[in-house]
């Protein structure tokens, strides 16, 4: 099928807030580059999306503790408030320092078994929590972390109380933030934020199935050790010199009562539909194994072939193929990772999402054909198992 023409009836869920965040570029091996997550990316995403007829509803207001389900109250603290003590600091006014950037890693090399102290600098403050020098924080960066926090909220939300998918067009994207710390361009895990709100809306199980180019290592951390929530990425391997370098190997798969509830397929460089496909079945197939109630789609476009942050090949009919096979898992809360060619940024997310789209109504067909031949039998594979807010076991 040709997404050509096709109609997405999948809402996408939209603040304007995120385009306040403008990170400046990025600090690469010393030097600021210009940088590839810019503001534009909402922009050409939200119009590929409404000339293919998506109705736009507003991200709402998350309660805080939604955040801190999955966040450190430091991390959360630190980022709603750098940029106001950067400012105080002088940082800018006195040193042409227009961003906030790490300076100081406190690594454990650094402390040698020594406990952390809070250190008197702001400019030595920020090496606790921004774990890369590339993931800078201007003036209106909080508020923009915040509201994609609310799209990714609100999507959980809504699928939570029976909307068969809904999308939610998140930035900064969400997926490298761990539960305290943040780096690659990400400050708050909005693919975590949505899982806890499915959780909360009832769904015992929930998988988050991550299509980025990278691998989610913000994401894999918060949930290592937990059997609620299963993790599964396809990525470029970390081992052949990827970011985000240090984990997302295979041999990755989860800890304690999370154990078996994390999966990683790193690729080689330069793998095209076949490959990636393939893994993403392997994905899907280990979400069906656990069981889930409801999905999470990480949904980064930077495995596109003209992408300009990875080396995989992957072409749109690929994210359409993977949104199908997704989509049959059950009910998803779609979220927007990376993705940073502009020029075929648009296509890319609205392949996705008709794929999505085709899986759900492929779903639905296949569970009502199953209820019709078996009565008694429980739900489909696919078929939301959802239960109303107050009976699920949390
Ligand atoms: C959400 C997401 O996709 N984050 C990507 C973070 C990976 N960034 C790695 C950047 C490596 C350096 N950028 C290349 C600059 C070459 N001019
Ligand atoms: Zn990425």
């Amino acid at each position: 099928m040709s997404i050509e023409g096709a109609r997405l009836d999948i809402p996408a869920v939209w603040h304007h807030d995120c385009l306040l965040h403008e990170p400046g570029g990025e600090v690469w091996l010393g030097l600021r580059e210009s940088g590839t997550e810019l503001p534009e990316r909402a922009t050409v995403i939200l119009r590929a999306l409404t000339a293919a007829g998506a109705a736009v509803r507003p991200a709402e207001p998350h309660d805080p503790a939604a955040l801190l389900a999955v966040h450190d109250r430091e991390l959360v603290g630190h980022l709603a408030t750098i940029w106001a003590d950067w400012e105080a600091g002088r940082y800018l006014a006195d040193h042409g320092r227009d961003r906030v950037v790490p300076y100081v890693f406190p690594t454990g090399a650094m402390l040698a078994g020594l406990p952390l102290r809070q250190p008197a600098a702001t400019h030595a403050q920020v090496g606790r929590f921004c774990y890369d020098t590339m993931t800078l924080v201007g003036p209106g960066s909080w508020e923009a972390i915040r509201a994609a926090a609310d799209a990714a909220n609100t999507a959980g939300l809504l699928v939570g109380s029976g909307q068969p998918a809904a999308y939610a067009l998140c930035r900064p994207p969400g997926h490298h933030a761990g539960p305290g710390g943040y780096g690659g361009s990400c400050y708050l895990n909005n693919a975590a934020i949505a899982a806890q709100a499915l959780r909360q809306g009832g769904a015992g199980q929930v998988a988050i199935v991550d299509i980025d180019a990278h691998h989610g290592n913000g994401t894999q951390a918060i949930f290592y050790e937990r059997a609620d929530v299963f993790y599964g990425s396809v990525h470029v391997d970390p081992g052949a010199g990827w970011f985000p370098h240090y984990m997302g190997f295979a041999d990755e798969e989860g800890n304690g009562a999370g154990r078996r509830a994390n999966r990683n397929v790193p690729l080689p460089p330069g793998s095209g539909d076949d490959c990636w496909l393939d893994a993403v079945g392997k994905l899907c197939g280990a979400v069906a194994a656990h069981g889930a109630d409801a999905v999470v789609l990480s949904l980064g476009v930077d495995a596109a072939a003209a992408d300009p942050e990875s080396p995989l090949q992957v072409t749109a009919d690929g994210y359409r193929a993977a949104g199908e096979l997704i989509g049959a898992l059950g009910p998803v809360a779609v979220i927007q990772e990376g993705g940073y060619d502009l020029a075929s940024l648009g296509e890319y997310v609205l392949a996705a999402l008709i794929g999505v789209q085709t899986g759900r109504k492929q779903a639905a067909v296949a569970s009502s054909a199953e209820l019709a031949s078996r009565p008694d039998a429980g739900p489909a594979p696919g078929a939301s198992r959802l239960v109303p807010p107050g009976q699920a076991g949390l």
